[in-house]
């Protein structure tokens, strides 16, 4: 196979990029007004508009050869299929069928899985409905009104991503806390203020192995036991999430609140699966049900629309020319929309974990790069901190805005406040601001260079009518899926993460040389043993 960047269609996108690099949006605006018009689309209730980007027709042509030549349509029809695309783990990829509606049918080995999947989706909901309800109760026979996911990396970031983002839907007489590290403080700080009686704890891992969760898992049973005065009450204030029912069983958790996934699902694409349990008590089975069909929504327009309109492919493809084509390193994303706050830490999860890969499909190191670092904030709180760089600073970097045009507060001025904020920051990313229009508004000229702001950076804007179930489930699905394009583009395993698998087991070794009763011979390099050996005399 020929290497990524010997192929015509590479070649082809670095000339066209030296011929367009010093093409200011400026000019393409002004000598094209149907831009706006042309470089929009709509899919799954999301409308993107793409037009503040450093592309002419020309690039999306060839973008578009590059999919083509890369083979993405072949390998979206595979992942699809329930082929075992993630090869290094020879597994499938199918968390669309995840949010299959019943009845149609997606296949691994021959078997279609749907049905499976709507079994433990109805066994969530008997089980929410009953939290939510009353009618299941703690071990005292108080109404459960505390859930506490315990999970770290893949089950966790989406559970609290989306308890967050959908608060506005959830039941307010009840309290959902995330806990992930094992620093005792967060467990500590989660329970502080919590009554035993009243609270469940959801042990969310697709091993049941991992050091941070059964840790946690371990303290909560004993918190429990303790303030109930009995281990008796552990089955009625626990459930579990995972792959690995014997590890749930052997913790002692009653298998009638054990809800199972797949191999095929990969624990940054599980938010949808059993692991959003958490979500499902916190909005309802309808709201979880909604959430899910925007989901499915974005997985049909991405399988079906053409490139020109096709939402998750033009995203990926626009990441692909920024870090191929302009060398930038990084993309924000920057939601105006308080309840997403969450989101960039999601999509960060979501998007270096499956694309930061140095080998290829053929375990051949690349001599490109791939996934950019994701990281930002919700608006507008970055325009107050790192926004100076953005606008100002040496370094490219390329922006998704997303923003909603109804509020969720009864605050509707507000609203129109924060979205002024989002065109407003859209527009001078692109536009900048010249020295003339800051003469002609006054400005001292011994300021001129200083505020001048060169514009030409660029960003996405996507807008959907409401923050709601189903228009979180398609905005997840629309990154999901622009992340397999990507990944396709540079021909890594988007869905195995060995370097996670390495930190695993790091700090194995180290453990038992923190032992209060060891006196450890250590053999680590002259730092790491040095810094073992002062936290051993100072952590008291
Ligand atoms: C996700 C990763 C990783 C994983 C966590 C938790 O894709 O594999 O973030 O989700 O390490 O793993 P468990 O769910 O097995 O506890």
């Amino acid at each position: 196979m020929t290497a990524l960047t010997q192929t015509a269609i590479w070649r082809a996108l670095k000339a066209h990029h030296a011929a367009i690099e010093d093409l200011h949006l400026r000019t393409l605006f002004a000598d094209d007004p149907g831009r706006a018009i042309r470089f929009s689309a709509e899919g799954a209730g999301l409308f993107l508009d793409y037009s503040k980007n450093r592309i002419t027709d020309e690039t999306l042509r060839l973008l578009f050869l590059l999919a083509e030549n890369c083979g993405v349509a072949e390998r979206r029809a595979a992942m699809f299929s329930g082929a075992k695309i993630n090869t290094t783990e020879r597994r499938a990829v199918l968390h669309m069928a995840l949010r299959a509606p019943r009845g149609t049918r997606m296949t691994v080995d021959g078997v279609d899985v749907v049905p499976d999947v709507h079994k433990v989706l109805d066994a969530m909901a008997r089980f929410a409905t009953g939290i939510r309800n009353g009618e299941i109760t703690g071990h005292t026979g108080k109404r459960i009104r505390n859930v506490v996911n315990i999970g770290i990396g893949g089950s966790y970031l989406g559970p609290e991503m989306a308890y967050f983002a959908l608060r506005a839907f959830s039941d307010r007489s009840m309290i959902f806390r995330f806990v992930a590290n094992v620093d005792g403080t967060d467990f500590h700080e989660a329970t502080l203020d919590l009554d035993a009686a009243e609270t469940l704890f959801i042990v969310s891992s697709k091993t049941f192995t991992t050091l941070e969760t059964m840790t946690n898992a371990a303290t909560a049973r004993a918190w429990i036991v303790e303030k109930l005065g009995t281990d008796a009450a552990v089955g009625k204030h626990f459930a579990a999430i995972s792959t690995n029912i014997g590890g749930v069983t052997n913790f002692g958790i009653d298998v009638a609140n054990t809800f199972g996934f797949w191999d095929w699902v990969g624990g940054r694409y599980s938010m949808d699966s059993a692991i959003g349990l958490s979500t499902m008590i916190a909005v309802g089975p309808d709201n979880f049900s909604a959430m899910l069909a925007g989901f499915h929504a974005m997985d049909e327009h991405f399988r079906t629309a053409p490139p020109s309109r096709n939402l998750p492919l033009l995203l990926g493809l626009l990441s692909v020319w920024y870090n191929n084509f302009f060398s930038a390193q990084t993309i924000g994303i920057m939601p105006y929309a308080a309840h997403l706050a969450r989101f960039p830490a999601y999509l960060q999860q979501l998007q270096m974990e499956s694309n930061g890969k140095h080998v290829d499909l053929d375990g051949q190191v690349v001599d490109y790069q791939t996934g950019p670092i994701i990281w930002g904030e919700s608006g507008t709180d970055g325009q107050h901190s790192f926004y100076q760089l953005l606008h100002q600073g040496t370094k490219l970097v390329p922006c998704d805005l997303i923003g909603f045009c109804s509020p969720l507060s009864p605050l509707t001025e507000q609203h129109d406040l924060l979205m002024a904020n989002l065109f407003a920051q859209s527009e001078a990313l692109a536009f900048g601001k010249t020295a003339e229009a800051l003469k002609a508004e006054g400005s001292p000229d011994f300021q001129t260079p200083f505020r001048v702001a060169e514009g030409n950076r660029p960003t996405n804007t996507i807008l959907a009518q409401k923050l709601d179930p189903a228009t979180l489930g398609s905005l997840v699905a629309l990154y999901e899926h622009s992340v397999f394009t990507q990944g396709t583009i540079w021909s890594i395993d988007s869905f195995d993460q060995w370097g996670v698998e390495l930190g695993k087991v790091l700090a194995i070794h180290i453990i038992p040389e923190l032992d209060r009763d060891a006196e450890p011979k250590l053999s680590h390099d002259t730092s790491t043993n040095a810094l073992i050996g002062r936290y051993r005399r100072l952590r008291g």
